[in-house]
């Protein structure tokens, strides 16, 4: 059954629309989760045309962790190897109806001139040859400052019509006001080019309901 939020779901004062029966009753259920591929250029990308959401941010923000959480699987993506180390793109078919992929992560402190230039075409690439991409999940540790980096790409994408998702990880790393001032900060520092920010946590389990139901609107 396909579930939608009705204009009665808006329960004033406790939820506001989009967190009242959306995320309530129309989680996606995950029932088939597989590695496609990993590619390193457009050629090698998979085909097939499934919607495809991206997972990027920082090397170390919890990209791997946070699509095994939203997965419901422990290992579908390997977490915490050495950061940064590849430039390969990782495809994963859910459902047979949409793909996710773990990009590569950015700002490994030991990377040379020609890896962060690999690392650019990648990404580059990526944004330009995928046209099934519909959004991307910008991931920042909930607990670093935002930077400069963070705002670029958030731009890079939007410039090319793409979709940005701001999720700030790690949230069970935060009480409540060190979540309210993460808050402020990254709504502050991103200002008009985001809507909102979802909170997640790989380790409690937090944000899986929004994450999906930003999957769920796009299908
Ligand atoms: N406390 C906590 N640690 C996390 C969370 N997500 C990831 N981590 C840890 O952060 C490290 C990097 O995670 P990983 O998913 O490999 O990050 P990636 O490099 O962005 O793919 C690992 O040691 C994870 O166990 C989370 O939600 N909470
Ligand atoms: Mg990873």
């Amino acid at each position: 059954m396909k579930k939608r939020c009705l204009s009665s779901c808006s329960v004033s004062g406790v939820f506001d629309k989009k967190t009242s029966l959306l995320y309530f009753f129309s989680v996606i259920d995950i029932v088939k989760a597989e590695f496609i591929k990993s590619a390193a250029v457009p050629a090698d990308y998979p085909s097939g045309g499934l919607p495809e959401f991206a997972f990027f941010g920082r090397s170390n923000a919890g990209k791997s962790s946070l699509i095994n959480m939203i997965t419901g699987r422990k290992s579908l993506v390997k977490t915490g190897s050495t950061p940064g180390m590849t430039r390969l793109v990782n495809f994963f078919r859910i459902n047979d109806a949409f793909v996710l992929t773990d990009l590569p992560g950015y700002g490994f402190a030991r990377r040379s001139a020609a890896e962060t230039a690999a690392f650019d075409k990648m990404l580059a690439d990526y944004a330009s040859f995928r046209p099934q991409l519909r959004a991307v999940f910008f991931l920042m540790d909930s607990r670093r400052p935002p930077a400069q980096v963070e705002k670029d790409s958030v731009e890079y994408f939007s410039a090319r019509g793409i979709d940005v998702v701001l999720v700030a990880t790690k949230s069970d790393k935060l009480n409540n006001s060190m979540r309210a001032s993460a808050k402020n900060s990254l709504s502050g520092f991103f200002g008009l080019l985001t809507g909102k920010i979802i909170f997640s946590s790989a380790l409690k389990k937090t944000g899986r309901a929004e994450l999906l139901a930003e999957i769920e609107s796009r299908l």
